[in-house]
């Protein structure tokens, strides 16, 4: 996912039944009107490791965005949303901070399989069970579809308008980058 918006392959992505990525990995891409900073991370839900673990590594991609993320995404596939994926938004928040949510863009992959069902974002978003339905809600409607191993073109346009969608959530913040120790001291 990461590669699809950086245009070029740069974090390790494959099919495999053991989780991938172990570490937190920063990609830049420099051909945009801004500069570009993905940082990829472990999944809070790893085949390898204890949700303990995961979390201090997960926790350490925030030193690595100082002064703060623009935005958090939070990766989901087009499909069911399994009890254990139902779990991903408290650990998001139980990483990050309970504001987190408020940073966040929801980024569901496989379009490629949603469009040939002839599906569409709106519907599958539509159709979804309570509590998908409820972090759309809680994400105030940002999320974005994309097919990873689309063309160069359909990568781009999910890019520009992820981009979109962040611009208007930072307007609605305020402008302000996420950052959890400011959270951490007005309350
Ligand atoms: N058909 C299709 N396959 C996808 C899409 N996105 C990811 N995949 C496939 O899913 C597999 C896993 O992708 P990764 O990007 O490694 O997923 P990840 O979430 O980083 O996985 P971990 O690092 O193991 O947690 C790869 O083989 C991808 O090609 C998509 O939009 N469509
Ligand atoms: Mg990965």
């Amino acid at each position: 996912m990461g590669n699809s918006l950086l245009g070029y392959k740069f974090f390790e992505a494959k099919s495999s039944s053991e989780s991938v990525t172990r570490s937190c990995k920063m990609g830049w891409r420099q051909n945009l009107s801004t500069i570009l900073v993905i940082i990829d991370t472990p999944g809070f839900i790893d085949t390898n490791r204890s949700p303990e673990e995961t979390h201090t590594e997960i926790n350490h991609s925030l030193a690595m965005t100082e002064p703060g993320p623009h935005a958090f995404l939070l990766v989901l596939e087009f499909g069911r949303f399994t009890d254990q994926e139902k779990n991903i938004p408290a650990l998001l928040q139980s990483t990050f901070g309970t504001q987190a949510i408020e940073h966040t863009i929801l980024v569901f992959t496989g379009f490629d399989k949603l469009l040939a069902e002839g599906t569409s974002v709106e519907e599958f978003i539509n159709g979804a069970d309570t509590t998908l339905a409820q972090l759309v809600v809680q994400c105030k409607n940002r999320y974005v579809g994309i097919n990873n191993q689309g063309s160069e073109e359909e990568k781009n346009k999910a890019l520009s308008k992820l981009l979109g969608i962040m611009e208007e959530m930072l307007k609605a913040n305020g402008g302000k980058l996420f950052s959890k120790s400011s959270y951490e001291t007005m309350h």
